[in-house]
């Protein structure tokens, strides 16, 4: 299995992140991808891949270019505006305001642009967006070449950004970004299934009204949990898209055996889309270790989830997603892996 993951994806490294009402330390941090490489890089089976810049037009396809264009300008902006440390919104469009014009003002731009202040914005947070953008995308192009499955160690992530916002630690949605790439390099049908703790709002509304991209989601009840907004068991799709989203919310304190049967119920509706391509949003924050989560997954019940996932019978692309218990997060995704090559 080839793994992809660029150097360059370190260099958002955010000291601070607002959490239960103070400035905390943050937990999405550069770490978390050398831990996960380092782990990976000890199964046999597993080698490491150059990552290819394929441009910034395959982002373009699923993000807003003003957007992207923000987040490129964000540090200068910053700068001009004669702020220190790290960007964080205050104020947003709530109910009731307008949103088809983009503010002139730095804060007003910050609020457009994103969903949550818990989510630091540095002069280095694009370079480092853009590079796990194209660890996605050097996936599914590994993928595309005939591979049977391929690791995108993908950090910062990417699955609770939508198509002109970011939030959850999420700035570019790498899963959507290589979905969109597999389909405009031929593939009809494409599905994501995301298995992070928390939902994937961003990669839900991307693919909301479209049928050729199934979207699954298994998660910690947004009733209960962030990102509170969105994720229930009623959302199904619009439009086009009608029936091809699937949420599954799951109670605080899930356990394995109800988390394995939902994932095997999600795999049956895989196997009813029957698609070119699946795509896993690889979060392990569903371990009973994560400091912010509240699944109770223990290290012995990772392997049957890579088992599962192979018995899908489809190539599959691993998109690395949340996970902040740092110090289990490698062995944690190595033993999902092996379970899935074992
Ligand atoms: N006090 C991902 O797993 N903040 N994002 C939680 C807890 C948001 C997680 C605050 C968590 C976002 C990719
Ligand atoms: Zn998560």
């Amino acid at each position: 299995m080839k793994l992809f993951f660029s150097p360059d994806q370190l260099a958002h490294n955010p000291q601070k992140e607002i959490s239960d009402g103070k400035l905390v330390d943050a937990v999405e941090i550069p770490q978390r991808a050398e831990m996960v490489l380092n782990a990976l890089r000890a199964l046999p089976d597993l080698c490491e891949a150059p990552v290819q810049d394929l441009g910034r037009e395959p982002i373009e396809r699923v993000h807003d270019k003003g957007y992207i264009q923000f987040l490129e300008d964000f540090g200068s902006l910053w700068a001009a505006a004669g702020r220190e440390g790290e960007g964080f919104p205050f104020v947003w469009p709530g109910r009731d305001f307008r949103t088809d014009k983009v503010p002139n003002h730095l804060d007003g731009k910050l609020g457009h642009y994103s969903f949550d202040a818990g989510t630091p914005l540095t002069d280095k947070t694009y370079g480092a967006a853009y590079a796990s953008a194209q660890s996605a995308l050097n996936g599914a192009d590994a993928l595309l070449n005939g591979d049977q499955h391929a690791f995108a160690l993908c950090r910062p992530p990417g699955h609770h950004a939508g198509k002109d916002y970011y939030g959850g630690y999420c700035f570019f949605n790498n899963a959507a970004i290589a979905a969109q790439y597999l389909r405009d390099q031929g593939a009809e049908r494409v599905s994501i299934f995301d298995i992070d703790y928390h939902h994937g709002n961003g990669t839900q509304a991307i693919f909301y009204e479209r049928a050729d991209v199934q979207f699954l989601s298994m998660h910690a009840d947004p009733l209960d949990e962030y990102p509170y907004f969105l994720g229930h068991a009623d959302e199904r799709g619009m439009g086009e898209g009608t029936g091809h989203n699937f949420n599954y919310p799951l109670p605080l304190g899930t356990a394995a055996p109800e988390f394995m049967t939902t994932l095997n119920q999600g795999l049956d509706e895989v196997a009813r889309y029957d698609p070119d391509y699946l795509i896993i949003s690889l979060g392990v924050d569903f371990f009973e270790g994560d400091p912010i989560s509240q699944f109770k997954l223990t290290h012995t019940d990772m392997p049957a989830i890579g088992t599962a996932l192979r018995q899908a019978g489809k190539p599959i692309l691993f998109v690395m997603e949340g996970g902040y218990a740092v110090g289990d997060l490698g062995r944690n995704v190595a033993s999902i892996i092996d379970g899935y090559l074992n």
